[in-house]
């Protein structure tokens, strides 16, 4: 197969890239990371205490999700305190140390910004709700009643039920685009603006190292729809124009001047090539990149708990999709799941006869993917979804609002209702951090918040990093290999066979070095020929012993050649 000489090198060269595109970041859970004070919720103290780990395990940096004071109806992403530490997570002064110790080793920590909503004990919503005249009344997104007493329009709320709740104290509704506890903050007002900017500024002169942004394109709410006739469906509101402004805003506000290496990644739902290129641009001073959630809905119907087959192709044609879209100009992330995701070797792979096989199979091709890889808490050891067999052991309040929904509204079967949430519950990726075989996986001496996977006395971090099939020493080779190659931070992506349901096959190209992955994603021998001939080719990585015998891949088969 004969390369085009790429005539356009991406981004930039090896040394003038950002640090982010040589780096790869880890998501910590705080909540079912690791506890360190026994009352069975992790903690700063139990992060710190595993540092030596992912420091071992090579990574560049942390994203800690919220770990501010909240009443945790969102486990931490409803916050009444932006400026202080959840009691039960610790206190700023161990925010300190574990930031001091984490620079120690070389590895940054991003904070979770969680400014579309506050929580509904926040100071400034209290404040605004206790009287239409009040001046923070504007901080936030209030409408009275119309006509008819019911809410103001038809959006909902991504946790169910309509996003308005009638305020009984003054008469108004107010909007929350997620749980009532968390109403949206009015970005329309410069006053709400400058207090998010000074607060970024205070945790950057803390030392932070940069923010990855909550639902950050919800704050630009389309304000002529909320005003306007109810849209045809739920939902709520499409991301307005003035998101680009108030993003370039913040940029100048907190980051300009500043120097160092800093991250920003925006989460936002809903957000298609075209616009991740405007948001990711470098010349536009936005965001680093963002998280886009296309790849992870398309196994998912009518809604999240509406699960459809699995296609290979159209996942590989999505991810290659967002390789061109962002080929040229913007920067891609790259994740398979996460806090809010269920296990991906559980989704995509398959987690009990190929476990090993499956879950480095899809390292390998998420991380020679271009773009920066993030690993969510436990995918480098293999660690699957969870299924409990009541809804009572859930503790997601998405999928607890959407089985009660269900089931109550709209008298859905229940057993029905149940395995969606076994499927696609947000806790699959919530119970604790499995790190040995002890009675609570060496995560609490305490009871956990949320049941251990009983899976734990088979897989954890102590017998993973022991094995000869270690999936966090084939974690480790990808982040070493990201640091040391220029190729796979910034090479060309080319899909190969498109086509074909069930191989994975790209290339990567820079200058005079390209690397090949073919991967087998089913549970079955694919002996066609490779798609590239590999006879004179460096086998650099595989996830079979027998490296490379033969040109037909096992089941979960992945390999990595240098052509
Ligand atoms: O999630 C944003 C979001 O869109 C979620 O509804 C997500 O799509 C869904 O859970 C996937 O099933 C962010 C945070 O990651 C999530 O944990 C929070 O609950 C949510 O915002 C509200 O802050």
């Amino acid at each position: 197969m004969t390369f085009p000489e790429s005539d356009t090198v991406p981004l930039a060269t090896a040394a003038q890239a950002p640090w982010w595109t040589r780096a790869v970041v880890y998501q910590v859970y705080p909540r079912s990371f690791a506890d360190s004070d026994g009352d069975g919720i992790g903690d700063l103290g139990g992060i710190r205490g595993r540092l030596d780990y992912l420091a071992e395990l090579g990574v560049d940096a942390l994203w800690l999700s919220p770990v501010y004071p909240s009443p945790q109806h969102d486990n931490g992403y409803d916050i009444s305190d932006y400026q202080e530490i959840e009691p039960v997570f610790g206190d700023l002064a161990e925010f300190d140390l574990l930031l001091a110790e984490a620079h120690e080793r070389g590895i940054k920590i991003v904070m979770d910004l969680v400014v579309n909503h506050t929580s509904d004990e926040h100071a400034w919503f209290r404040e605004s709700r206790s009287s239409l005249t009040n001046p923070k009344r504007d901080w936030y997104w209030w409408r009275k009643p119309p006509a008819d007493g019911g809410p103001p329009n038809g959006w909902a709320s991504a946790f169910s039920g309509p996003a308005w709740t009638l305020d009984e104290q003054t008469g108004e509704y107010y909007l929350h685009l997620f749980a009532k506890q968390q109403p949206d903050l009015n970005w329309e007002n410069p006053e709400v603006r400058l207090a998010v900017y000074s607060m970024m500024n205070w945790w950057l002169d803390r030392g932070v190292d940069g923010f990855r942004m909550d639902v950050i394109n919800f704050i630009a709410k389309q304000v002529d729809l909320i005003d306007g006739p109810a849209p045809a469906t739920g939902g709520g509101s499409p991301t307005g124009p003035q998101i680009h402004d108030y993003l370039q805003e913040m940029r100048e506000a907190v980051f300009a001047g500043r120097t160092g290496e800093h991250l920003t990644v925006g989460e936002m739902p809903g957000v298609a090539t075209g616009d991740a290129v405007l948001f990711t641009d470098p010349a536009r001073g936005e965001v680093d990149m963002i998280f886009q959630f296309e790849h992870v809905r398309l196994d998912q119907g009518a809604n999240k708990f509406d699960v459809l087959p699995r296609s290979l192709r159209a996942l590989k044609k999505n991810l290659a999709h967002w390789q061109d879209g962002l080929a040229e100009t913007g920067w891609n992330s790259l994740y398979l799941n996460n806090h809010d995701q269920p296990r991906l070797v559980s989704r995509f792979g398959n987690d009990t006869v190929w476990r090993y096989e499956s879950a480095t199979l899809w390292a390998l091709v998420l991380h020679l993917h271009r773009g920066t890889p993030y690993i969510y808490q436990g995918e480098e050891i293999g660690m699957t979804n969870v299924r409990f067999d009541s809804i009572d052991d859930y503790r997601d309040l998405e999928s607890l609002n959407h089985y009660r929904e269900a089931v109550d509204e709209f008298d859905l079967d229940p057993g029905s209702v149940l395995a969606g949430v076994q499927t696609m519950s947000r806790d699959n990726a919530r119970t604790p951090m499995q790190w040995d075989a002890s009675a609570q996986a060496g995560f609490t001496t305490g009871t956990p918040w949320l049941p251990v996977n009983p899976n734990h006395t088979e897989i954890n971090a102590a017998v993973d990093r022991a094995a000869e099939r270690s999936v966090f020493r084939f974690y480790q080779r990808l982040i070493a290999l990201r640091h040391e190659s220029p190729v796979v931070a910034l090479g060309e992506f080319t899909l190969l066979e498109p086509e074909h349901e069930l191989l994975f096959a790209f290339t990567r190209h820079l200058g005079d070095e390209t690397l090949l992955v073919v991967a087998n994603a089913s549970d079955s021998p694919l002996d066609s020929p490779l798609p590239v001939d590999v006879s004179g080719a460096e086998l650099v990585l595989g996830n079979y012993p027998a490296l490379g015998a033969g040109s037909g891949l096992g089941p979960w088969e992945a390999r990595l050649y240098r052509l």
